[in-house]
């Protein structure tokens, strides 16, 4: 029999009973359910009760951590944890992150590392092993990253916007720093830290410059300060522009002596407080950013002024290739024309930031020609984790398979097979971090942060291997619900292809806010490279952007034999066709359609693709807390009208060209274009879109 204590003496006792009857309830059904959750704890949920036994043969802050991480979550023996110079084989790289993880027995496990941060590294290795069931005795564990630097790039304002940003505000405080500590940083260097980020650029490329005055850089400093025991660089973006802004100085000429000596003093006075500070990132001479060219300097010449300047205490400048501007070339092809015939001039420790399609972090691009074409030059690539062009933090689009496929394109540099991964040095992504309880605007968005940190660890690591690992940790270890949520990951970000822009279709979005579709949009007066017909061409012949000899002949700048590939609209590839092609509505596709039917096709099974993830979900309501369940399922429904909205906007507005009925198997539109047209919906570029 249960006995209830009265809460207080002076209540009845049956109401007393009643109360704790209810309470009992309460937390009963909250434990059937799973304790409700709010993302906060991203992929780091295991248990911290153990009490494990940790050695090591050092002291420091960062094994300090690794201690601590083992001693609490470690369910096994002891943990050894050995700096050890000369470790072998694969563990091995300049930046003495690698490690080795041995065991002879359960009870016994010893982590090797040439650095302290290797041993960090180790153990996260371990407890994810432990936390994704994936443990298999005896150890033996070589690994070591692929790139030696796996950065995060911020577009955080000092105002606390974030611009791209799905999740709230920045997570950086500079109104509270250097007093107030926000908890957060710690969580996020930790986070960083256990999927192998080493690296990060707290502010926006659109620089503001007073990020390099004295009060800012002290906050500056504190962050840093917070994140280095993770084995996270701070980096900062810059403004061009700075010492004529900021220092008072006439030009900001590179060739000039005096704002040269500013760059210079301005690199020792950082450094003087942040001794391991990383360095620059530049966005200069594009979107209307400040840069040499503003001087009748190149690009080379201002990169390497500012390399000079970080030089002498081992930093980088991480120079953007970013650029456009509206002339009659096609702007696919700037980038490569600014750049390729700079090859060679650049300082080495310049490394040319290249995005990974040569638009602009479409839903689907082909590799950027610039991926190989640079000999001489360090170049890495730039992803982008924040949804921008992918619904936001509304809709469900897991990226690994679209950076797999990035890093897997094969460029034929030199005329042999030579693969993107192998062309770059360093790898990028832009956060989809914010001041969100669960970081990222939605909890599936985690997995792309998540993603990022492992795939530039090792790009070698399968999406479904990612997938796999991030869902075990995050939600739950059952397979019957980590096999359909993997299914379900792994086909989204095709299925966003497939609703927003199929066959190589890119940039018809709503101009400004690129959430939803604007194929019809014009901005009047505005730059031709910014409107969507610049990108679709569509008339009543056919669509798709003509990059062949015929047109801007951007195809000219792979290499052979993939050029020839793409420039036959036989074997170019069906996902990159109207990237390349404008193709004739009649054109027989490979799969025996017409041009046009296979574009209603495509559209409307992004629609039934959508419709068959919120079936997937809705069956797992038992499997998953209710706060986590609902979040996800009221997302899931904004992506399925989302959807519809695409599919009929789009192909309402095409068939205006095409004169052709849409094929009468697939779902009939419920918009009518003039309705779909007067849609405007007012977000900024520094808000999730609500509709
Ligand atoms: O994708 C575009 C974005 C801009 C961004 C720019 C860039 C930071 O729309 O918001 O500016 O790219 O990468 O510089």
């Amino acid at each position: 029999m249960i006995r209830y204590t009265p809460l207080t003496a002076e209540e009845p006792e049956n109401r007393t009973q009643m109360k704790n009857i209810l309470l009992i309830i309460f937390f009963l059904s909250s434990a059937l359910q799973g304790f409700a959750e709010d993302g906060s704890r991203l992929w780091l949920r295991a248990d911290t009760k153990a009490h494990a036994t940790v050695a090591a043969n050092k002291k420091s802050p960062s094994i300090d951590i690794a201690i601590a991480e083992l001693q609490t979550q470690w369910q096994g023996g002891k943990v050894n944890l050995m700096i050890q110079k000369g470790i072998a084989g694969q563990a091995r790289n300049d930046n003495h992150e690698g490690y080795t993880i041995t065991s002879n027995t359960q009870k016994e496990i010893t982590i090797k590392s040439p650095s302290e941060k290797g041993l960090l590294y180790g153990a996260y290795h371990l407890l994810r092993l432990q936390a994704t069931n994936k443990l298999a005795y005896p150890l033996n564990i070589q690994e070591s990253p692929k790139y030696n630097l796996r950065i995060l790039n911020h577009w955080d304002n000092l105002n606390g916007t974030v611009e791209r940003g799905y999740a709230g505000h920045s997570i950086w405080r500079w109104d509270e720093l250097p007093e107030v500590v926000s908890p957060r940083y710690k969580e996020y260097a930790r986070a960083n830290a256990s999927i192998g980020i080493n690296a990060t650029v707290l502010n926006n490329v659109n620089a503001s410059p007073l990020i390099l005055k004295p009060e800012m850089l002290a906050k500056v400093k504190i962050i840093a300060d917070i994140l280095r025991p993770y084995g996270i660089k701070v980096f900062l973006s810059v403004n061009f522009s700075s010492p004529t802004v900021i220092g008072g100085l006439a030009t900001s000429d590179p060739l000039d002596k005096a704002v040269r000596q500013w760059w210079k003093d301005k690199a020792n006075e950082i450094y003087k407080i942040i001794p391991d500070f990383g360095g620059f990132l530049v966005k200069a001479n594009s979107e209307g950013q400040p840069g040499p060219q503003d001087f009748g300097r190149t690009h080379a010449e201002g990169a390497n002024m500012l390399a000079d300047a970080l030089k002498p205490h081992n930093g980088i400048v991480m120079w953007r290739a970013f650029v456009y501007n509206p002339t009659n070339d096609d702007r696919a092809k700037q980038a490569y024309m600014e750049f390729v015939p700079l090859d060679g001039q650049f300082h080495d420790n310049v490394i040319i930031q290249v995005k990974n399609g040569p638009i602009d972090f479409q839903p689907r691009e082909p590799f950027s020609p610039l991926f190989g074409a640079m000999k001489q030059t360090k170049v890495m690539a730039e992803l982008q984790i924040t949804q921008e062009y992918l619904g936001h933090s509304n809709h469900l689009a897991f990226l690994a398979p679209m950076w797999q496929e990035f890093l897997e394109s094969d460029t034929y540099a030199n005329g042999k097979s030579s693969f993107v991964a192998n062309t770059i040095m360093a790898i990028a992504g832009v956060a989809n971090i914010g001041d969100d309880t669960n970081w990222t605007g939605s909890h599936l968005a985690q997995a792309n942060w998540y993603a990022f940190g492992r795939l530039a660890w090792n790009p070698q690591l399968t999406s479904e291997n990612i997938a796999d690992e991030w869902i075990r940790q995050t939600f739950s270890q059952d397979d019957a619900f980590v096999e359909p949520v993997k299914d379900m990951m792994l086909n989204s970000w095709e299925t966003v292809i497939n609703y927003m822009m199929p066959l190589g279709l890119h940039h018809i979005f709503a101009v400004g806010h690129h959430y939803g579709p604007e194929p019809w949009g014009v901005i009047p007066g505005g730059r031709p490279d910014w409107q969507p017909w610049y990108f679709h061409n569509v008339d009543t012949v056919g669509v798709g952007f003509d990059r062949t000899k015929s047109g801007s002949d951007a195809i000219s700048q792979y290499y052979s034999p993939l050029k020839e590939e793409l420039y036959n609209i036989h074997t170019c590839p069906d996902k990159w066709l109207l990237w390349f092609h404008h193709t004739p509505w009649n054109y027989t596709m490979k799969s025996g359609r017409s041009l046009w039917d296979e574009l209603c096709y495509k559209y409307d099974l992004g629609v039934q693709q959508v419709r068959d993830f919120q079936k997937i979900w809705d069956k797992q309501e038992n499997q998953v807390d209710a706060e986590r369940f609902q979040h996800i399922q009221s997302r899931l429904k904004i992506q399925a009208r989302d959807a519809v909205w695409w599919k009929d906007a789009c192909l309402l507005y095409f068939q205006t060209f095409s004169r052709q009925p849409i094929p009468y198997d697939i779902e009939r539109p419920v918009n009518d274009l003039d309705e779909l047209k007067q849609i405007k919906l007012k977000i900024s570029n520094y808000e999730n879109a609500k509709r």
